[in-house]
């Protein structure tokens, strides 16, 4: 696949617009906050005015991108929506109902710019680039199409986002336009060592307390090829963290050896769980969540069943067994083929709508 132009009719929307909503998936990943950040940066160096709604609070490990703590967050629009704005911008997001805010986005046109295979075209523009390392990448793009100045904050950003969607360039979305992306980001000002300070090692306390209880309960199936987690809201009681805590904490069963396919299966306050996957090479388990009203990518998805824990997550080993069976042999199971396109993943999940306050 070869990379694909912002359209004309997308760079016309952007250039006539005086002030821009920006917005992503619920639980938002690297990709979405990164690249709504970096966008907003760009169009206000256009002078434009743009704010970002997202449903969901930033996990923490993405709150030091330049401009987190000025986003818009929760179901309530920001001041002056939509009377006082000129179009909407949904980034990184396949569906309009991903963005847990679809109620209110007929209200202005749409420009849709996204790199999910499965992306709906939902927009009154399109720009879906399944060829991209990360979205963040199409914005990088999108930023020199415009002849537009990259600052140092917008780097960063930027360059978080293919940090996070290639897994730290290991994945086999880290292609040579990643890493060309990648090169152009740090000679405009983006700096890698602390982006990754960010990233791997600003984790709270709390995230180490839940993932030291998250391992007590790994458990091993299938030979040694599932691995299977527990998450409980009395897990995140003890550790004293928030649900953003658990970001990034499904990768450690995943990095046992001989380990093909995850199952995390979490306990949600409501009583159902959410199950999230994830996977090696061609085993699909975008095909599992899909088959519960979820979604993702391949090697990456999720979704909410009305279930016990442990019927749950018997029933995601029983279906990764399969999955495993019916997939070819793992003759290579190379670290590269772990295509998580990060996070997009188990928050492909039907989310229930947040509860009022944090859980735990
Ligand atoms: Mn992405």
């Amino acid at each position: 696949m070869t990379a694909t132009k912002a359209p004309e009719d997308l760079l016309r929307q952007i250039r006539q617009g005086n002030r821009f909503l920006l917005t992503s998936h619920v639980n938002p990943d690297g990709d979405a906050i990164g690249s709504e950040l970096g966008l907003a940066r760009l169009l206000r160096g256009m002078g434009k005015g743009a704010v970002v709604w997202n449903r969901d609070e930033t996990p923490s490990v993405y709150r030091r991108v330049a401009g987190a703590d000025r986003i818009h967050l929760g179901e309530e629009p920001p001041v002056g929506w939509p009377e006082k704005f000129d179009g909407t911008i949904v980034l990184e997001c396949p569906g309009p109902d991903r963005t847990g805010l679809e109620d209110h986005l007929d209200e202005l046109p749409v420009v849709n710019i996204d790199h999910h295979l499965g992306n709906q075209h939902y927009g009154t523009v399109n720009w879906v680039d399944p060829a991209a390392p990360a979205v963040g990448e199409m914005i990088f793009r999108l930023a020199r199409t415009l002849k537009l100045r990259v600052d140092e904050e917008t780097a960063n950003a930027l360059y978080l986002t293919l940090v996070t969607d290639t897994g730290g360039f290991r994945f086999s979305n880290a292609t040579s336009a990643a890493f060309e992306a990648a090169g152009d980001l740090v000679r405009e000002g983006a700096q890698p060592a602390r982006v990754t300070r960010w990233l791997y090692e600003s984790r709270p306390l709390a995230s180490l307390r839940l993932l030291a209880e998250m391992l007590a309960t790994l458990e091993i199936h299938a030979g040694g090829r599932i691995a299977t987690a527990r998450l409980t809201p009395g897990m995140y009681e003890r550790a004293g963290a928030s649900q953003s805590d658990s970001e990034g904490l499904i990768d450690y069963p995943r990095s046992v050896a001989g380990v093909d396919a995850v199952a995390l299966v979490k306990a949600l306050e409501d009583g159902t769980t959410k199950v999230s996957l994830r996977s090696r090479g061609e085993v699909d388990v975008e095909r599992i969540a899909r088959g519960h009203g979820g979604g993702g990518h391949k090697n990456a998805a999720g979704y909410v069943v009305e279930a016990e824990p442990d019927a749950a997550a018997r029933e995601a080993v029983e279906a990764l067994t399969a999955a495993l069976a019916t997939g070819p042999a793992p003759a290579d199971v190379s670290e590269s083929e772990a295509a998580l396109a990060a996070g997009a993943a188990d928050e492909a999940a039907a989310e229930p709508p947040p509860a009022g306050g944090e859980e735990g």
